[in-house]
C-alpha cells in the first residue's frame, strides 16, 4: 500500500464521493471467509430447521433462498446469529485487507454494539426479488445517533460493507455519492424490535446508483453517506460482511 492509494481512500471519504472503492479480500481469503460464515448458517439453520438441514448444505448459501420457506427467514435470522465468532474474527484481522486498512488509519477498533465481547463482523443474506430482504436508504450514523451502540471519544467512525456472494450489477450496496455532505433528516420508526431511521425525502429524488461489486470486494465509507441494500435482481442469495471501524484520526489528503 503506498501513500497514494492512502490519500486516495481518505480523500474520497471526506472529498466529493463519500466513498472508496478498490480494496478487496484476496480470493484465497475470500474463500476462507465464506467457509466461516457458511459454518455459522448452517449451525443455526440446524436450530432451525433440523430435518432439512442436510438439504441445505447440500444447496448451499447462494442457493438458500430455494429452501427457505422451509423456516421462518423473518424470525430465523436476528443480529446476533449472523456476528461472527472469534476465531472468524481472528482470521479476518489477518487478511490483506484489513492489513490495508490499517496502513491508511493506524490501528483501530472494530465496534462491537451488541456487546458480544469480541469485534462484530457481521453477514446478511438478501434473496433474489426480496424487498423485504433489504432496508430503506439510511447513514450509519443515525443508527449510533439513536442510540444503537456507545462510539469512543476522539475516533471516527468508518464503515466496511463487503460482497462474499453477489452478481454485479444485480445486487450488493444502493449509494448515493455526496451525499455524506449533507444533513438529511429523519425520524425513528419501531422495525424489528427496535427504532430504526426512516429518511425524510423520497429516494425518487436521490441520485442512486448501484456500486459495481465482485466478490470479495469492499466498499469503505463515510458513516454520514446514505446508502442501502439493493432489491436482488440476480439469481443467488447474496451475502455480504459488515464491520464498523473507530479510527483514530482521519487526516485530510494533501490539497491538490
Ligand atoms: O447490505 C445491505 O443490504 C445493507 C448494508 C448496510 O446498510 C451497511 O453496510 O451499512
Ligand atoms: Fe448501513
Amino acid at each position: 500500500m503506498n501513500s497514494l492509494v492512502a490519500n486516495q481512500v481518505l480523500g474520497h471519504l471526506q472529498g466529493e464521493q463519500g466513498y472508496y472503492l478498490g480494496l478487496s479480500f484476496h480470493p484465497d481469503e475470500l474463500q476462507a471467509i465464506r467457509l466461516l460464515i457458511e459454518k455459522q448458517w448452517i449451525e443455526n439453520i440446524i436450530k432451525n430447521a433440523p430435518d432439512a438441514c442436510e438439504k441445505f448444505r447440500e444447496y448451499g448459501i447462494e442457493k438458500y433462498h430455494e429452501l427457505s420457506a422451509l423456516l421462518k427467514h423473518h424470525t430465523a435470522w436476528p443480529k446476533i446469529k449472523r456476528v461472527l465468532p472469534q476465531n472468524a474474527v481472528d482470521y479476518i484481522r489477518s487478511t490483506s485487507l484489513l492489513k490495508a486498512l490499517e496502513e491508511i488509519y493506524g490501528k483501530f477498533a472494530i465496534s462491537d454494539e451488541e456487546n458480544l465481547g469480541r469485534e462484530e463482523f457481521y453477514w446478511r443474506l438478501v434473496r433474489p426479488n426480496q424487498s423485504s430482504d433489504v432496508g430503506p436508504l439510511h447513514a450509519d450514523a443515525w443508527f449510533w445517533e439513536l442510540d444503537h451502540g456507545i462510539t469512543p471519544p476522539g475516533v471516527t467512525r468508518v464503515k466496511v460493507w463487503a460482497a462474499i456472494y453477489c452478481e454485479p450489477g444485480l445486487n450488493g450496496l444502493r449509494v448515493v455519492p455526496g451525499s455524506h455532505k449533507k444533513n438529511w433528516t429523519y425520524h425513528g420508526e419501531y422495525r424489528d424490535g427496535f427504532s430504526k431511521p426512516k429518511i425524510d425525502v423520497e429516494e425518487a429524488d436521490l441520485n442512486i446508483i448501484l456500486a459495481e461489486t465482485k466478490p470479495g470486494d469492499a466498499i469503505i465509507f463515510n458513516d454520514r453517506m446514505l446508502h442501502g441494500g439493493a432489491v436482488n435482481h440476480g439469481k443467488n442469495t447474496r451475502v455480504s460482511i459488515e464491520f464498523t471501524m473507530f479510527v483514530k484520526k482521519m487526516l485530510l489528503p494533501p490539497p491538490g
